[in-house]
């Protein structure tokens, strides 16, 4: 039995666009690939196949690429417009075409007092300002000079949103745990479903609780209901006149802020040119600077700038963000991949997998090219993932040996943050040791060996055989922080972003759109005045019958 080589693609030249072909001619060449054999002809590849930016390392040595590969795919990257779209991003042009929005997250995160202009305006004073606000106003949660309607400071800080005003906050107050100031919880209350408000009031204090409604909109049904709920929990202790001192906005909507009763001081905006997945940098990350300070969040911002500005320079051979969307869209491509997991070695990271998720899915999970054509080459894979080693333990066996190509992206931190350094020694080792056995696999002579070393007799061997042959010549790429820190925190956010934004150039589709999400908020809505069950049944909407006797049982139990 010979070790199977990937699947090797069709040519399916009809519906591919021309610049595509001669990496899918190459693709077929690569199919036959070994990579223990690329390791084993080459003792320079990682050296080659590697590169640090902005503190940050990358290995993608475990890939199915050459130097041809590499070569075809920076010239394919160069030919759909990846540098001259990237220019137009950060110059604030209106690349969002179906929003007609300019896309400038990355203005967020730029030094005080860059020129950054959006329609002729200069942008940089108004973030400033608003980081001057969130600087405020953390400092006086953080120092307990703000006082609750009792006098006493807050304790427990319940963040209301969901998606892009959820994630990111919670992801990163995940990750910077040990940066986070003690006695000050943090919870992230996003999910409609009761079950959740319900487990995080039942441990708080009124009088010591501050609730920050974030939505961009402030019209997302979910967070709008929580947020009246925590409302009308707060005025069980509380009076009307108490509310400025718990709740507070960050938002785009300065109307329906001040009409759910929220002093307009205590709102914190930012602006449409913010997609909510990207807005971690605004003030949707007010939750983080109450947990780190302001300092720390600063530095957060400095992490993102810094891999903005490797992004913008360096050449498309030299720069991480190419070159991680290159390798995925490499197999997603050519090779069929549907999924692509993410692996953070970190426990506190374990949120990273689900930030990751929207960020790709919602920007890159499209069907419809920039002008409006459909595309008929796939875009963005399912992204999945949970922080290892747990994951070995459960599926990873797939990986090893089911039958689909999943490529990974394996994150490590080589400095701890706790004084366990055997722990942290057997997490580096398995997250290592993972990424080479998914390349080297192990073949029918390793395996007779070893089951030869066990006594087994040769039948035995035989039976046994085709079962503990692993396969192998499965890709990952690796990426190294130093430390976890908010800086590097940042550039990772950062170097994900950009390869969002690479992808989604080559696959020739707006990545900053979200149709499919305000379909969901639309439907949600006429559904819910069906479940009153003082509505009259049936006469509002027509369904199908499934989705009415779904209803129906529902309206009858409610
Ligand atoms: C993000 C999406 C989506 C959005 C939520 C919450 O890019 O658009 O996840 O963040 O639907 O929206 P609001 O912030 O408007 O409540």
């Amino acid at each position: 039995m010979t070790e199977p080589n990937l699947n090797a693609p069709t040519l399916q030249s009809e519906t591919l666009p021309p610049q595509f072909l001669p990496l899918a001619q190459h693709a077929i060449q690569a199919s036959k690939w070994q990579l223990r054999e690329l390791f084993a002809d080459d003792a320079n590849r990682f050296n080659k196949f590697s590169l640090d930016a902005a503190g940050l390392f990358f290995d993608f040595s475990k890939n199915h690429i050459n130097d041809e590969t590499l070569a075809l795919l920076t010239e394919l990257a160069r030919a759909r417009g990846v540098e001259s779209l990237r220019d137009a991003m950060f110059s604030g042009e209106h690349i969002n075409v179906t929003e007609d929005r300019a896309v400038l997250h990355t203005a967020l995160r730029a030094p005080a007092g860059a020129s950054i202009k959006l329609d002729g305006q200069e942008v940089s004073a108004d973030i400033e300002a608003v980081l001057q606000q969130i600087s405020k106003f953390s400092h006086q949660i953080r120092s307990g000079s703000w006082h609750g309607y009792t006098g006493k400071s807050i304790t427990d800080i319940v963040n209301i949103g969901i998606g892009g005003s959820d994630l990111g906050p919670a992801m990163t107050c995940a990750a910077m745990r040990p940066f986070s100031q003690d006695g000050l919880r943090l919870h992230f209350l996003s999910n409609v479903d009761g079950h959740e408000i319900d487990a995080i009031l039942s441990g708080l204090s009124a009088a010591t609780t501050l609730f920050i409604i974030a939505s961009k909109t402030f019209t997302t049904q979910e967070t709008m209901l929580n947020a009246h709920a925590a409302r009308r929990w707060f005025l069980q202790y509380g009076q009307t006149q108490d509310l400025a001192k718990h709740f507070v906005a960050v938002s785009t909507n300065t109307a329906a802020v001040k009409e759910f009763g929220i002093d307009i001081t205590n709102m914190f905006p930012f602006w449409d040119w913010v997609g909510g997945r990207y807005s971690i940098w605004s003030a949707i990350g007010l939750p983080l600077a109450i947990a780190v300070g302001i300092d720390n969040f600063r530095e957060f911002l400095a992490g993102g700038h810094a891999m903005d500005t490797h992004f913008r320079n360096a050449p498309l051979e030299k720069n991480m963000p190419v070159l991680l969307a290159l390798t995925g869209f490499w197999y997603r491509q050519f090779f069929g991949s549907a999924s692509h997991l993410i692996a953070p070695y970190h426990h506190d990271l374990q949120l990273l997998p689900s930030y990751l998720q929207q960020l790709e899915m919602e920007s890159n999970g499209k069907r419809t090219t920039r002008d409006g054509q459909p595309l008929t080459i796939p875009s963005a894979p399912v992204i999945w993932g949970s922080a290892g080693s747990n994951g070995q333990h459960a599926y990873f066996q797939l990986l090893h040996q089911g039958t689909d190509l999943i490529p990974v992206d394996f994150i490590a931190v080589l400095k701890a943050a706790h004084p366990y350094p055997d722990q942290h020694k057997a997490l580096l080792a398995n997250c290592f040791a993972q990424s080479e056995a998914l390349m080297r696999g192990k073949n029918e002579a390793e395996v007779k060996t070893e089951l030869q070393e066990k006594k087994l007799n040769a039948q035995q061997i035989d039976a046994l055989l085709p079962h503990r042959v692993f396969p192998g010549n499965k890709p990952s790429n690796t990426l190294l922080l130093e430390k976890l820190t908010p800086f590097s925190i940042g550039t990772l956010i950062a170097l994900y972003e950009h390869k969002v934004f690479v992808q989604g150039v080559l696959w020739n589709i707006n990545s900053f759109d979200q149709w499919g999400v305000e379909l969901g908020k639309v439907l949600a809505g006429r559904i819910l005045s069906e479940l009153d069950t003082n509505s009259v049944p049936g006469v509002s909407e027509n369904h199908d019958s499934s989705t009415t006797g779904l209803i129906a049982r529902a309206r009858i139990a409610m």
